[in-house]
């Protein structure tokens, strides 16, 4: 049985990629950060009681942060995972301008606190960095492995280093070190104060008379937004080559937040206009205008291709988000993943 660690597991891309591998029959474990209230909704339906007549899976939890070295050298040492997948990070652009050095501590130097641990303890850990489209910043689109970055946020310029020391210790210790550079991806299961889903919350919020306004910021700015689940999928694969490297993993289709909302409300019946109301504050000193992902390399070299498109991604997340809210939702979302993802390792009532 191969052993993965898992670090961000309690996050939207941690929570789909532990599911992924016990269905791959890996023995999964996560790193989780202490917090006051439970921040593990999103792993509980896997997460099994390890006392007598509890435990099914194989799945355990250990407490750690990733601001704290010791913590990962202990892990590493005593896990001797087969695979490391590193998404832990602040992960919010927008809150990187407010949390500059925070951001800095946790998003960049959080990869090198991890590669460290993988190299000092001896580990022969296969290592994935979450690495991120938002590294290209203002770079023309479409963007691929070889587009120069340039990153426009605080989040983005701690990614970049984040990539580089990654590739530094696949070149200077030979660790077999991959980046995943993922473009945005979407689900039920995103953040809420990312700008999909917040739409989309909202969406159901309004049909369900509890909310009258969404105030928005930007709504010009183009991305690249795919399925996550699908993308958990590119990272497995990354680490199962025979040789490290480095990907870029995205639709081929970019949208505006705009076209978003057309799509959303529209989905319900509803015109956008009518309850959008736009926040200076949620503009952001320097934007990211336009991603779109070339993908091709991933293509020809992983067999990756996403299944689910833009529109479908937006019937997904309103479908859930009306259930989510105990409205009945149009489902063709529902009807959309039932289809495509039949003998699938995720579940609609797990979304
Ligand atoms: P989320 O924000 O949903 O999850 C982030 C995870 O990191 C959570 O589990 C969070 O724990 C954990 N975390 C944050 N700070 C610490 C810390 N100090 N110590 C330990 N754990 C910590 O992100 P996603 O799942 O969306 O993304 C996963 C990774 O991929 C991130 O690195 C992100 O930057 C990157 N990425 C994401 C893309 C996307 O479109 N989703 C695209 C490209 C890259 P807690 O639950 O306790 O907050
Ligand atoms: P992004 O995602 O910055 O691309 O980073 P986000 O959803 O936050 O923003 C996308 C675009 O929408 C605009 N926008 C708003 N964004 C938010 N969050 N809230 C709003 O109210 C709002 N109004 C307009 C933004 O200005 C932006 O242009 C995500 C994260 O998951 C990163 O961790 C990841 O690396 C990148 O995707 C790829």
């Amino acid at each position: 049985m191969k052993k993965a660690l898992i670090t961000g597991i309690t996050g939207q891309d941690g929570s789909y990629l532990a599911e992924f591998l016990l269905s791959k029959g890996y023995e999964v474990h996560g790193l989780i950060r202490r917090a006051s209230t439970f921040n593990t909704r999103r792993i509980d339906h896997i997460y099994r009681d390890p006392h007598p007549n509890g435990g099914e899976l194989p799945f355990y939890l250990h407490y750690g942060d990733i601001s704290v070295p010791e913590s990962l050298m202990d892990l590493i040492y005593n896990i001797q995972p087969d695979e490391i997948y590193h998404l832990a990070a602040q992960s919010h652009v927008r809150v990187s301008f407010d949390m500059p050095e925070y951001t800095g501590n946790i998003t960049g130097l959080g990869a090198i606190r991890v590669l460290e641990a993988i190299r000092k303890s001896g580990c022969k850990a296969r290592f994935y960095q979450a690495s991120s489209s938002e590294m290209f910043g203002g770079a023309k689109p479409p963007q691929n492995e070889q587009t120069p970055f340039e990153p426009r946020s605080p989040y983005a310029a701690a990614k970049v280093y984040a990539y580089w020391v990654t590739r530094n210790y696949r070149e200077g210790y030979g660790l077999f070190a991959c980046n995943g550079i993922l473009f945005n991806h979407e689900s039920p299961r995103r953040g809420e104060t990312f700008v999909t889903r917040k739409i989309t919350r909202a969406v159901a919020a309004i049909m369900a008379g509890k909310q009258r306004y969404l105030y928005l910021g930007n709504l010009d700015a183009k991305r690249d937004w795919g399925y996550a689940p699908e993308y958990v999928e590119a990272m497995w694969l990354m680490l199962q080559q025979d040789r490290p490297d480095d990907y870029v993993i995205g639709t081929g289709e970019a949208h505006s937040v705009r076209e978003f909302l057309d799509e959303a409300f529209g989905y319900v019946g509803l015109d956008w206009h009518d309850y959008v109301r736009i926040d200076p504050r949620y503009f952001r000193p320097t934007e990211v205008d336009f991603l779109l992902a070339d993908a091709s390399k991933a293509r020809r070299e992983l067999g990756w291709e996403p299944k689910v498109r833009f529109h479908e991604l937006v019937r997904i997340m309103v479908d859930a988000d009306l259930e989510l809210m105990g409205l009945t939702a149009p489902g063709e979302g529902k009807r959309i993943l039932a289809e495509r993802f039949s003998s699938g390792w995720h579940r609609w009532e797990h979304q």
